[in-house]
């Protein structure tokens, strides 16, 4: 499934210039920067094409899979409906065409008949992406489209995406917010046991073209199945007792934040924009753990990166699952899954990661996370 891996970094690319066209493009940007004022039609329009961009980019991503594994075209799932209703209440099932004009005119109709807005989607869903440069000639991966499902993420950190704001990144170092946090998300899981196969990940804004020429993206990407863990991100080395850095949310509890300083070295307390730009901070080595007390994040948020972290001998686990089990041994029985719905729950909840969550590298970090949290939560 190497070939599946090569697939999903493509798609990840066109998705990321379809991220940068509707900021780049003037008439996509006005729509996407669309103040919630005015009347209600206005209102509700803002709201659609926000949406639409991430539904344009989860359909895209779906087709392209589809067609190359049909095998896999039931089980490709998202964050998004694509089921979309326009500013005159029409109910439209967005879907990418056999031709960019077919496309247009599709998304013509959902953009109240804005075909200069709904050709510039359609061009950058059509165009072929550059080539990518991943380096995974010699890979094999011994698993079957017939066993695997996707979770997409079609752009994480929406708010941060719509906010826009232009960060340059300093090498080994975390950048709380700004544009480099919306990243695309791709995560690939065993339909049988719901553990995270393969990952990808697509930063769109990574950084800027000095010469004029725009924003450059960045790819990760890792396979973690049985003994073969393979991940783009080398394993950043361990630096001795500097003390546990942890990311967290900035809406993170406060009772958290309080316990985690005990077991932080100075300054090792930080804070970050987007569920997968944390996990992935966790990857690069810019913290060492990232801790999530509520239940905010969903399947598509985790499962790519989740897939990289275990690849590089780490993992996501549920946090209220971990720190209610009595044993503190390693047998992955608290590790989050992507197969299985939370049946009581209605919507977009059924896929929340509902307990919680710890990303980590080390193993001995995690168990020292949780018995700092244990008692306090
Ligand atoms: C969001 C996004 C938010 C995150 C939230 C996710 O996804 O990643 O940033 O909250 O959990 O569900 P926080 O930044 O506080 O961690 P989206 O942008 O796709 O809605
Ligand atoms: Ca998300
Ligand atoms: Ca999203």
């Amino acid at each position: 499934m190497a070939d599946l891996l090569r697939l999903l970094l493509r798609v990840a690319e066109k998705a990321a210039n379809v991220a940068r066209v509707c900021r780049q493009e003037a008439p996509l940007f006005q729509l996407l920067i669309q103040e919630k004022t005015g009347d209600d039609k206005n209102k509700k329009f803002f709201q659609d094409f926000k949406t639409l961009a991430d539904v344009v980019i989860q359909e895209m991503i779906r087709h392209d899979v589809g067609a190359q594994f049909p095998e896999m075209a039931g089980f490709i799932h998202g964050e998004e409906s694509n089921k979309f209703e326009n500013g005159l209440g029409e109910s439209v099932t967005v879907t990418v065409c056999g031709t960019k004009e077919e496309t247009a005119a599709l998304l013509a109709t959902v953009l109240d008949g804005d075909h200069t807005a709904a050709s510039l989607l359609a061009q950058a869903i059509h165009q072929d992406p550059a080539t990518i440069d991943a380096n995974t000639d010699g890979l094999t991966v011994p698993l079957s489209p017939s066993e695997l499902g996707i979770w997409i993420d079609p752009i994480d950190a929406t708010s941060q995406y719509i906010e826009g704001r232009e960060e340059v990144l300093e090498e080994g170092h975390l950048s709380p917010s700004g544009l480099h946090c919306a990243l695309v998300l791709i995560g690939v899981y065993l339909r049988s046991t719901g553990e995270p196969v393969m990952g990808v990940i697509n930063q769109p804004f990574n950084n800027k073209d000095p010469s004029g020429g725009g924003w450059r993206g960045k790819h990760f990407w890792g396979v973690s199945c049985g003994s073969i863990n393979v991940c783009s991100v080398s394993r950043p080395k361990d630096e001795l007792g500097t003390g546990l850095s942890v990311v967290l949310s900035c809406s993170e509890k406060q009772v958290v934040k309080e316990a985690l300083t005990s077991v932080c070295g100075p300054d090792k307390l930080m804070y970050a924009s987007g569920a997968g730009y944390k996990i992935l901070c966790v990857i690069q080595g810019l913290a060492d753990v990232y801790v999530l007390s509520e239940g905010s994040t969903f399947k598509w948020d985790s499962c790519a990166p989740h897939a990289l972290l275990q690849a590089l001998g780490g993992g996501v686990v549920d946090l209220t699952k971990c720190l209610q089990s009595s044993s503190e041994a390693q047998d992955h029985q608290n590790d989050l899954t992507y197969h299985q719905p939370s049946v009581e729950c209605k919507g977009a909840e059924r896929w929340a990661n509902h307990g919680g969550l710890v990303a980590y590298r080390d193993s001995s970090q995690l168990l020292n996370i949780i018995s700092t949290l244990k008692d306090k939560l």
